[in-house]
């Protein structure tokens, strides 16, 4: 079983975040999985963000899916089955779970057993009809769907823009992987966010009421807790910037002073200005992303985009 290093390779257990975490400020370049973000304190910041005034992607990308959901529609045979990778809350599913006529099930697949079931019980509510099966998995490794469902028309659902997290050579390898977990014939709907200017992109990841930065000091929090470290808050700032030659939105931890911070028996030094890398986002043109997505064995079938280019949602085939 293959795995794709990166740095935002999921976490599952304690003894993960723990060395995760050592690896990561041990190396010369510090750096911490952006997979950590999301314990229940940050994934209640995240929800913030996507209502943030400067953060258009949740948005834009729930208004596209919501205009393009009748011709997707049309395009899904009755009998299909729906795998959603990470798929969180669930939330964006609604919009196509609205139009999709007769599913055979609703996959998700997750690597939160609270988040599965959570999303499960709501949509049940909602949708009594239809057939849900919670896979606990990462995306990134190899997924084995329920063997029951092989004969039918799959549909992937991937928004959320979550591919930006990979580098380009990740990112191809997660593709390939959602590939072979789907198989012959199917089709992915993803969402991916496109290079723009950097007056809008900038504040998208360094918000005026601050949420994102709590959001990303919430990593030392949470390494406070789970580890007893004593990271000091007060002496860490959020930055973010935008790489240019990488196309992608850099987060980092900056330290504000000389310190030393002990994480149970060990302790790391921290220069002033010294960062820790914290998140990659990475943007694409159409081109950009359609070279990905042939990388990871699949053929461009359409793509749908605001009003404002800021936003793509791809429909790719097999
Ligand atoms: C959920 C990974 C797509 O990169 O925009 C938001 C995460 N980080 N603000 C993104 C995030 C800071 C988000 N993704």
């Amino acid at each position: 079983m293959s795995h794709i290093a990166s740095q935002c390779a999921p976490t599952f257990h304690e003894s993960d975040v723990a060395s995760s975490v050592v690896a990561g400020l041990s190396s010369t370049r510090k750096t911490l999985p952006c997979s950590l973000f999301y314990d229940a304190r940050g994934s209640e910041l995240f929800e913030q963000i996507t209502h943030l005034p400067e953060y258009y992607p949740t948005r834009t990308e729930a208004a596209i899916l919501a205009a393009a959901a009748r011709q997707i529609a049309a395009r899904t045979a009755p009998g299909s089955v729906l795998v959603e990778f990470g798929s969180g809350s669930s939330r964006k599913t609604e919009i196509l779970l609205d139009v999709l006529q007769s599913l055979a099930a609703y996959i998700p697949i997750d690597v939160s057993k609270s988040a599965l079931s959570a999303a499960r019980a709501r949509l049940a509510h909602r949708y009594p009809l239809l057939r849900i099966i919670p896979t606990e998995g990462d995306f990134t490794k190899e997924v084995g769907l329920p063997r029951s469902f092989s004969g039918r028309p799959r549909l992937g659902f991937f928004p959320g823009s979550t591919i930006g997290n990979f580098a380009p050579a990740e990112a191809s390898g997660v593709l390939r992987k959602m590939a072979d977990a789907l198989g012959p014939g199917a089709r992915l709907l993803i969402g991916v966010d496109l290079l723009k200017d950097l007056d809008i992109l900038i504040p998208a990841y360094n918000d005026l009421a601050g949420v994102t930065a709590t959001f990303n000091l919430n990593l030392l929090v949470r390494i406070n807790r789970e580890l007893g470290a004593d990271f000091d808050l007060a002496q860490f700032r959020h930055v973010a910037l935008f790489n240019s030659s990488e196309g992608r939105i850099e987060m980092y931890l900056e330290s504000l002073a000389a310190q030393q911070v002990r994480i149970g028996a060990l302790s790391f030094n921290f220069a002033e200005g010294e960062r820790i890398h914290t998140e990659n986002s990475h943007k694409y043109t159409i081109p950009q992303f359609h070279d990905l997505a042939a990388r990871g064995g699949w053929i461009a079938q359409d793509v749908w985009i605001d009003e404002n280019n800021l936003f793509s949602l791809h429909e790719l085939s097999v």
